[in-house]
């Protein structure tokens, strides 16, 4: 495995097992079980590591308060340069960073470099923030008086990801992170820690040519459930960053607001797209099987409900079979494959399961969903994405299984079909085809989607850096990346200057 000696990973090891807890100064051991990461791709051991425990908690959360006094002070431009050069080294080793993806998710290179990219991306959008993190200048009712706001760095943040963008969802957090003034603890995946520490190693390079910044701004502590809770309930952490399931999420948001702590959650995702009588299909066509079939159905933006017209569903449905039977199933880091594994066993168990309720529930599978074994590595869960056809009221269509299952619904008026899109848990994506500008800005109105991304004449994943990322209901509020995202990592002040001789209390009080 060469990407990892290139980047130097293969350092941050005692024996064969890996550091857990890394903070720049300190390059730790777990304390707690052993665990063993596997590849998707043929079931093989990548890495051991031991859990981090939270009892190895206490000293990483001062490293990352004394860390953050001395980034907190650091101009921000400075920290815009940081991350600049940390973009620069992504840049350069954006083939090998890819390829750990791939082993680590099993997701196909063309979108493993597309999600280095992400990270690329959000760099250069970060370093443009770090001369831009605006407050306001506000009028006063005082003679004599001026008011302004004020956005200041808001302490150690921890970032709480999972496999499937191992890399990018990191990078939003960090990238806008450092630059606002705050450290960051990352929490991997356990399915992907050689991602976690390729970005460290990346990162901490760049860290050894900038004495001012301190080490411990980007660390990292690999470990289980029990950690997460720890870092959850610890006031060391103004905000925490979580991605990943719904249940996930609501433990972490309970714990950290029993400390009346910030939570920004990326959550799960019921994506549907409407596909109107007036559509291109030709063009729906191609963003339907990219987004529900592409990364094997586990992005958080996957298409999981298609809503169609039933004046063109049996002939895009027809369409569609015939586009996932021509998709090349098989190994990721092979060129020309389309579709890679399963994360693991697990998750082909939940896939199956929500398949066989999908038809207990009268659904008809009318393409895919079996495990495919001929002409890619044995151990691995490969499978055929699966078409199914299905009532839009079928308790099934209401989860999000993290696999490629599609499930294909009916509408008759354009206004059900907003219903059906929107009477899901969760409220992450949404697209819909169609050329009538009615439909369209009906659907972006406030009486249209009530996702967080609504998308016209283009599928429901695949989102750009530029804007905020992330959703409602049960997604769980949090937007991240994009646009004023950043605010999420500092805290606001209001300040009154009062440069006269006397001093006029506001709403015209006498006190005197
Ligand atoms: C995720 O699946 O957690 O919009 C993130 C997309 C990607 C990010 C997905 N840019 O599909």
């Amino acid at each position: 495995l060469t990407c990892l000696e290139t980047l130097g990973i293969n350092s941050l090891k005692q024996g064969d097992r890996y550091f857990s807890v890394l903070t720049g100064n300190v390059c730790e051991m777990g304390q707690g079980d052993a665990f063993s990461a596997h590849s998707p791709i043929d079931g093989a051991v990548l890495s051991q590591f031991n859990n981090a425990v939270p009892e190895q908690l206490s000293s990483v959360a001062s490293e990352l308060q004394d860390a953050f006094k001395a980034l907190r002070v650091i101009p921000a431009p400075r920290r815009g340069e940081l991350v600049r050069r940390i973009g620069e080294e992504a840049r350069k080793y954006k083939e090998e960073l890819a390829q750990v993806i791939s082993l680590e998710a099993g997701k196909i290179l063309p979108e493993a470099l597309g999600e280095v990219q992400e990270w690329i991306d959000v760099c250069d959008f970060a370093v443009g923030q770090s001369r831009m993190l605006h407050g306001l200048s506000i009028v006063s009712e005082r003679p004599g008086h001026r008011m302004m706001e004020q956005w200041q760095p808001l302490g150690p943040v921890a970032v709480i990801t999972a496999f499937n963008f191992p890399m990018a969802v990191w990078a939003w957090n960090a990238m806008l992170g450092l630059v606002c003034g705050d450290p960051i603890l990352l929490k991997p995946s356990e399915k992907a820690p050689l991602c976690a520490l390729a970005m460290y190693q990346i990162a901490q390079n760049v860290i050894a040519d900038m004495p001012d910044i301190p080490k411990a701004s980007v660390s990292v502590m690999i470990g289980g459930r029990d950690l997460g809770e720890a870092i959850a309930s610890n006031p060391v952490f103004p905000l925490v960053s979580a991605t990943g399931s719904t249940a996930m999420g609501k433990a972490v948001a309970q714990t950290v607001a029993a400390r009346l702590g910030r939570s920004l959650l990326e959550l799960g995702g019921n994506n549907a797209m409407i596909v109107s009588p007036t559509a291109d299909l030709d063009l729906a066509l191609r963003a339907i099987v990219f987004s529900a079939a592409g990364t094997a159905g586990q992005r958080c933006t996957t298409l999981r409900r298609l809503i169609t017209h039933e004046s063109v569903v049996d002939g895009l449905v027809e369409r569609l079979v015939k586009s996932y039977s021509s998709l090349s199933i098989g190994n990721p880091m092979e060129e020309g494959n389309l579709v890679g594994p399963l994360i693991d066993e697990g998750s082909f168990g939940r896939m199956q399961a929500s398949l066989a309720a999908a038809k207990e529930q009268g659904g008809e599978v009318v393409y895919g969903g079996e495990r495919v074994t001929e002409g890619v590595p044995a151990s691995g869960f490969y499978v055929k994405p699966a078409i199914v056809r299905i009532a839009h009221d079928a308790p099934i269509v209401q989860e999000e299984t993290f696999a490629p299952i599609l499930y294909v619904l009916t509408y008759s008026e354009f206004e059900d079909a907003i219903e059906i899109q929107n009477n899901v848990p969760q409220g992450l994506s949404s697209a819909v085809f169609t050329e009538s500008m009615r439909e369209a800005e009906l659907f972006m109105s406030p009486a249209g989607s009530d996702c967080g991304i609504a998308n016209v004449n283009i599928g429901t994943s695949g989102a750009e850096i530029g804007g905020a990322f992330g959703g409602e209901k049960e997604t769980g509020g949090g937007r991240e990346s994009g646009s004023d995202a950043w605010r999420n990592y500092m805290r606001r002040t209001t300040n009154t200057i009062n440069y006269g001789g006397d001093l006029p209390l506001a709403q015209g009080i006498v006190f005197e």
